[in-house]
Order: structure tokens, then C-alpha cells, then sequence
């Protein structure tokens, strides 16, 4: 009976999670600075995309970009969140077209890299 309660909590929870997928810059992003130290931690690879930035959210450590499609984690073109860092926004505004490399972790990505393109 424990284990269904569990599996059904957790099929809960990843519904949620797609559902938010779209739509959810809001994760505590301050631990992730350091994991990216530690090459041996096993982590997904960075992948590459173009787009234009939307938005950027400087309390929540956000960008939202429309970003074209990256075949290499399997995503059609949309308009999402990132997590970024201060230092990685600096300089960039809302209109900017951007190349930028992110990782993606489930319902989470963050920005590895980002830069103008002219
Ligand atoms: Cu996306």
C-alpha cells in the first residue's frame, strides 16, 4: 500500500513538473555554482541553441529566451526560462540575439554560457 502511495506521488509530482516546465524560472538556482566545480559529478551534457532574449529577471537569476530548435536534447523551438548567473546577464538586454550553451536537468535548465551574436 506504501508503494503505490509513493508511485502515485511521484507520477503527481512529474505531471506537475511538465506542466511547469513552460513556465517556472522560480528554482533556487544557489547551489548549482558550486556542483559545476566538480568535474567527476556525473551531469547531462551542455547543449547549443540560438535565440532572442525576452526577458531578464535579475532577482530570480533568470532569462527567458525564444530559442530555436536543439535536436541534441530533443526540443522544438518555444520560449522558456534559463537560470543564469549576474555575471553571465551582464550586458545583455530584452531584443538581444544570443548563441548560449545550457544544461538541462528535467524541468530545469541553466545557462553554462551566453553570449551576443552581431
Ligand atoms: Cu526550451
Amino acid at each position: 500500500m506504501k508503494l503505490t502511495l509513493i508511485a502515485v506521488a511521484s507520477t503527481i509530482v512529474t505531471l506537475s513538473l511538465s506542466a511547469l516546465a513552460e513556465d517556472m524560472p522560480g528554482m533556487k538556482m544557489d547551489g548549482m555554482e558550486g556542483m559545476q566545480m566538480t568535474q567527476d559529478v556525473k551531469q547531462t551534457p551542455v547543449a547549443k541553441a540560438e535565440g532572442t532574449i525576452k526577458a531578464i529577471n535579475s532577482e530570480k537569476h533568470t532569462v527567458t529566451i525564444a530559442h530555436g530548435a536543439v535536436p541534441a536534447v530533443q526540443w522544438p523551438a518555444m520560449t522558456m526560462a534559463f537560470s543564469a548567473t549576474a555575471d553571465q546577464l551582464a550586458g545583455l538586454n530584452p531584443g538581444d540575439q544570443v548563441i548560449f550553451e545550457f544544461r538541462s536537468e528535467g524541468a530545469k535548465a541553466t545557462v553554462v554560457s551566453i553570449k551576443k551574436m552581431k
